[in-house]
């Protein structure tokens, strides 16, 4: 028990209010590993831990454990499944770390130790940070009025000066490179304004570049700027403010590390740089890219000059697109270009077979109408292709590109619209919808897109090393997680899980596989959470998953089709059993049971797998909830009515 003995001796374990403020005021730097009451100190990181302290063996380095739920300073860290590390120096938060990253977090721990010993020893003064990822709106406020209020010092960005942001990329920090290269910045007259540690997600990446998603070295460029921490920096200039992001742009030097070396010798990418795609700085291209990219990373900070962006920002909606049989099949693909040419993005997506009863519901206004039988064919003859866009003003801007709703008076006065480019024949109904209004837009959204709960699943071959990334994922891609437990199922269990698969050969494999370790059982919600959450996990086999799907969690993750790393219910109905059979009775869906025997399953899709697009979908998850027109479209968790 010597083992369990050292343990505690290295690390406190604070479980209430007292022994945080003990904590607080030891000397030094305390790390903090903050952790919930359901899953308990993160493990892995103990063992780091461990070593970190007995390699520097620094009696000013101190590390604790916090469980969330019992100390009111970390109320805000409650029901968070992300591990998190806090910093303290002197009773303050000096840097926060989300994600157990184990280099990261040894990074850190060294940075901050340096740091707090420098204030200690030399007076210097503590650099104070706010975590920003964790305050809800209203404290968001307040604290932009402080810091605003205060004596300047603090001001995120001054309304009189011009600013950049400023990326230190995941090659040179890799290198080791970051201090170097912020001395020089700040050598050279830029003020940092903010500077943040950051992992990009692929999906942030992905966002982040979408302006050259077109471009060669797109997919490359993702994968690069995922692959490890950057430094994210707001600059501005001492003094009269000139124009930074030129002065920044012709401090990191041209794009061409080559060219960089031959033309620009002093620049950062010359003496950083390794190859175009390794160039080691980012800078904004122009003023408009720099307050864009500024609200892509710190979208808290208020920017002065940004005010007209934010109005826009605001206009960010959704409308329905449908593109009906004919065209989808014949045109899919053009359409799709032109959608996203015109800076649309595609948030929801699918393919579904339409019952004449469906159609009805959908134009329920329009049954009456003379050409109403001529749609009803239209719409039934084969899969209509239904898209959720999203942009600023995109009702208006959708009904701009789609054109007169009569195919003829469309070809005569506006011959290059969507309606008269992709008429077929001389066939009277256009092949492609769109909402009416907003409020059309919410309704006709949720029709094809119901919020939905499934069942999903860490598999145990996943659980030690996945499970962080895969939830990550879970989040990055809009998935509310409503439900979370960590457990080892039962025999009994498993074999009512997967009772359909009794006769198989694999079966007996399958049983011992799902007893053998943990899984995490989750209940995901979103906006068609059953069929989203399938794409996002890819096809059973990881071998046919890195063909089909190379981005799903499956083909990056898997080992083979048995140890497939996670699982997902196949259909609304299935996420119904299975949510009851894992996490027992669910008040909501107790009172769903009485859907049960005759719930539609709604518009029937064509195929899952191939829908494995971006969905970004973060924004508007929560709108549109209990919109109706959707009483096809039974699944979700809708309250019985009775
Ligand atoms: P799903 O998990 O993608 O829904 P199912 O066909 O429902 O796939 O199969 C359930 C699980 O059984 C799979 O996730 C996988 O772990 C396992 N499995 C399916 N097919 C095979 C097989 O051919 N050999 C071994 N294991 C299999
Ligand atoms: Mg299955």
């Amino acid at each position: 028990m010597t083992a369990k003995k050292k343990e505690v001796t290295l690390q406190v374990s604070v479980i209430n209010q007292e022994q945080w403020e003990e904590v607080l005021v030891t000397k030094g730097l305390t790390v903090v590993d903050v952790y919930q009451h359901w899953c308990g100190p993160c493990r892995a990181v103990l063992s780091l831990l461990r070593k970190i302290k007995n390699e520097l063996g620094d009696d000013l380095l101190h590390f604790a454990t916090a469980e969330a739920d019992s100390i009111d300073a970390l109320e805000k860290y409650r029901g968070k499944c992300e591990p998190t590390f806090l910093f303290y120096g002197g009773g303050e938060l000096v840097a926060v770390l989300r994600g157990a990253n184990a280099p990261l977090l040894q990074r850190m721990i060294i940075e901050e130790l340096s740091k707090e010993k420098l204030v200690l020893e030399q007076g210097g003064e503590r650099k104070v940070v706010v975590d920003n990822g964790l305050m809800d709106d209203e404290k968001i406020e307040e604290e932009v009025a402080h810091l605003h209020s205060e004596d300047g010092e603090n001001i995120i960005v001054p309304a009189s000066k011009s600013y950049t942001v400023a990326i230190i990329k995941p090659d040179a920090v890799a290198h080791g490179k970051a201090n170097e290269i912020i001395m020089k910045i700040q050598d050279a007259g830029f003020e940092i304004l903010t500077h943040d540690e950051w992992i990009l997600t692929e999906v942030q990446a992905r966002e982040f570049y979408q302006h050259k998603g077109t471009e060669a070295c797109f997919e490359d460029l993702v994968q690069f700027m995922s692959s490890g921490p950057s430094h994210i920096l707001v600059l501005s200039q001492l003094g009269d403010s000139t124009n930074v992001v030129q002065a920044w742009l012709d401090f990191i030097g041209p794009t061409n590390t080559e060219e960089a070396k031959r033309e620009k010798p002093a620049s950062l990418r010359a003496q950083y740089g390794t190859q175009t795609l390794f160039n080691a700085l980012h800078g904004s291209e122009d003023s408009d890219r720099a307050s864009r990219e500024l609200a892509f990373f710190f979208p808290n900070f208020s920017t002065p000059s940004g005010t007209e962006q934010d109005v826009e920002e605001e206009r960010v909606e959704r409308t329905l697109a449908l593109i009906r049989p004919d065209v989808a099949r014949e045109n899919r693909e053009e359409i799709l270009a032109q959608i996203n040419k015109s800076g649309f993005k595609v948030s929801l997506q699918r393919e579904t077979m339409l019952t004449e009863e469906q159609v009805r519901q959908f134009y329920l206004h329009h049954v009456e109408e003379d050409y109403f039988p001529a749609l009803l064919q239209s719409m039934t003859r084969g899969p209509v292709l239904a898209l959720a866009l999203t942009r600023e003003h995109a009702v208006q801007h959708w009904k701009d590109m789609l054109g007169p709703a009569d195919v003829r008076r469309a070809q005569e006065e506006k011959p290059e619209c969507l309606r008269a480019q992709f008429a077929v024949g001389d066939h009277p109904v256009n092949q492609l919808h769109g909402s009416e209004s907003t409020e059309d837009a919410s309704r006709e959204i949720s029709f094809f897109f119901p919020v939905q709960q499934t069942l999903a699943m860490i598999k145990p071959d996943a659980m030690e090393e996945h499970k962080e990334k895969i939830l990550e994922e879970i989040r990055d891609r809009g998935f509310s997680i409503r439900r979370l437990e960590e457990k080892r199922l039962s025999r009994e269990t498993v074999e009512a899980f997967y009772k359909k698969h009794t006769d198989q050969p694999f079966f007996n494999q399958l049983v011992e596989f799902m007893c053998s370790g943990t899984c995490l059982m989750m209940v995901l919600e979103k906006e068609n959470a059953v069929e989203e959450w399938r794409a996002v996990m890819g096809p059973t086999d990881p071998d046919q998953a890195k063909t089909a799907s190379p981005n799903s969690l499956r083909a990056r993750l898997a080992s083979d089709i048995l140890h497939n790393s996670v699982h997902g219910s196949s259909s609304p109905h299935r996420s119904e059993e299975e949510i009851k059979l894992v996490f027992g009775d669910l008040s909501e869906l107790t009172e769903a049971d009485s859907l049960d025997e005759n719930t539609t399953e709604g518009p029937q899709d064509v195929s899952s797998d191939k829908h494995q697009q971006q969905c970004e979908s973060k924004h508007h998850q929560d709108e549109n909830r209990n919109q109706s027109l959707r009483a096809g479209v039974n699944e979700g968790p809708e309250e019985a009515s009775h």
